[in-house]
């Protein structure tokens, strides 16, 4: 058998072979034990519900260090000196890993793939230099581009804003570079679009016209929208919310607060949301929450599948092991009619002590087979349907009489009061069942135990 994957002139995780299903049973660290990608759930495969995607920042840029401390993580490529030649080695070692991995699909941001550059132009040849190469990678491996996005909130010139900055030549600088990756996105065909508005946003009130500055960040999307259309790019734009970190409070703080503003604006119908699990805690809701939010306003575009820790605050960007968690995201997402275009990328970094290269692979393992595991229970839920009738259940009294006549907007609040001062003695307390549905979950996940 010939285990070695070559992407490019040379094999960069020589010591692990592609990742196979291998089953529960299985006693190999290094193979799947619930994501088989072929298995069918439903009418489609595991691959093609689930859309995995690899982050090029956290999985090959990323080095571990975190404000007390550098990296601790080395890649394969850090020895080379020449930062274009550095690209092109970390492009060939990122896409042998998504290949062995089985990933189908990755994400990137404009810096995590070609050295940033001061001037527009010598940014833009950078990355349009290593973007061929991608290309060629991307056709020679069938791995696909689920979305880029551009940084625009590392460089010091963006520590008050890109789009929301108070000085016009930074949001004028922002918008180069979002045009450029634009035509990236179009040239790899990439399905969706991000903005993460990591410095929309303030620091504190006192210096900061936010009425104007939103104002911007609208006038900002809207001309990215143009241009991408323009150019011929027919996926989603996703907004991805976040309430904090790095400043104090960003714009796009929710899924409701960034519907509220899309709607604000008129971006509605281009622009849906890419909803992260950590992002949705740090907010003070459920994963699940921010989901659903996005999904009845039928703006659930992708996902970043992550986990935060619950006892702080922070976004520690943890590969998911949750399946409660990624049961209930799932939930969600197959009932609002799945992710296509969109996905479910693994914005999540290994621990800073986790320095093997061996470890990049098992995060990943984890991360697909606890949403495999999530996929599987949610769809069994579903077809089940009992969660479903119960849920219609505690709604039946607007399903006729008054109740369907208030939701049709018949019932004027002068009607309900009279109607209501019919009624003598104390009103029926309906139970929530909040322990019994808890109880059946529990039996869905381990029903085969
Ligand atoms: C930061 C974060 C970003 C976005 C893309 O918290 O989630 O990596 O996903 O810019
Ligand atoms: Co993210």
């Amino acid at each position: 058998m010939n285990r070695k994957i070559f992407i490019g002139d040379k094999e960069y995780f020589p010591l692990i072979s592609k990742i196979k299903y291998e089953g529960a049973q299985s006693d190999n660290p290094l193979a799947f034990k619930f994501y088989n990608p072929e298995e069918k759930v439903g009418g489609l495969t595991m691959e093609e519900h689930l859309r995995f995607s690899v982050a090029y920042w956290h999985s090959f840029t990323g080095a571990g260090g975190d404000p007390f401390g550098g990296g601790t993580i080395s890649f394969p490529w850090d020895h080379i000196e020449d930062p274009m030649r550095r690209s092109f080695a970390k492009a060939d070692g990122a896409f042998e890993f998504i290949t062995k991995l089985g990933a189908p699909y990755y994400c990137f941001h404009d810096v995590d793939i070609a050295p940033d550059a001061e001037s527009v132009a010598e940014y833009e040849n950078n990355l349009s230099t290593v973007v061929e190469k991608l290309k060629e990678r991307q056709a020679g491996t069938g791995v696909k581009l689920l979305w880029n996005t551009a940084n625009l909130f590392s460089h010091p010139r963006y520590m008050n804003g890109a789009a929301t900055n108070p000085d016009f030549r930074i949001l004028r600088r922002a918008a180069a570079q979002v045009k450029v990756c634009l035509d990236i996105a179009v040239e790899l065909g990439a399905e969706n679009h991000v903005f993460w508005g990591g410095r929309e946003g303030y620091n504190m009130l006192l210096n900061t016209n936010m009425k104007r500055e939103q104002q911007h960040f609208a006038e900002f999307l809207a001309k990215a929208r143009d241009y991408g259309r323009s150019i011929g790019f027919k996926g989603n734009f996703l907004i991805e919310p976040k309430p904090m970190e790095p400043i104090k409070h960003h714009y796009d703080f929710d899924a409701a607060t960034v519907i509220g503003f899309l709607r604000e604006f008129g971006l509605e119908s281009d622009f849906k949301l890419n909803i992260e699990g950590n992002h949705a805690t740090l907010a003070g809701h459920d994963f699940a929450h921010d989901l659903q939010v996005a999904a009845d306003a039928g703006m659930l575009g992708s996902v970043d599948a992550n986990r935060g820790d619950d006892r702080n605050g922070w976004d520690t960007d943890q590969f998911p092991t949750d399946v409660y968690q990624a049961a209930q995201a799932m939930l969600v997402i197959l009932e609002s009619g799945g992710l296509n275009p969109g996905g479910l990328n693994f914005d999540a970094k290994r621990r800073r002590n986790s320095t093997d290269d061996e470890d990049l692979f098992h995060a990943h393992i984890g991360g697909m087979d606890t949403f495999a595991l999530g996929l599987k229970a949610a769809h069994k839920i579903i077809e089940q349907g009992w969660l479903k009738t119960y849920r219609d259940g505690r709604y039946r009294t607007f399903d006729e009489g008054q109740g369907a006549e208030f939701e049709s907007g018949k019932l004027s609040l002068q009607e309900l009061y009279q109607s209501a001062k019919t009624e003598t003695g104390a009103l029926p307390l309906s139970s929530g069942h909040q322990e019994m549905l808890e109880n059946v979950i529990n039996q869905v996940l381990f029903q085969g135990a």
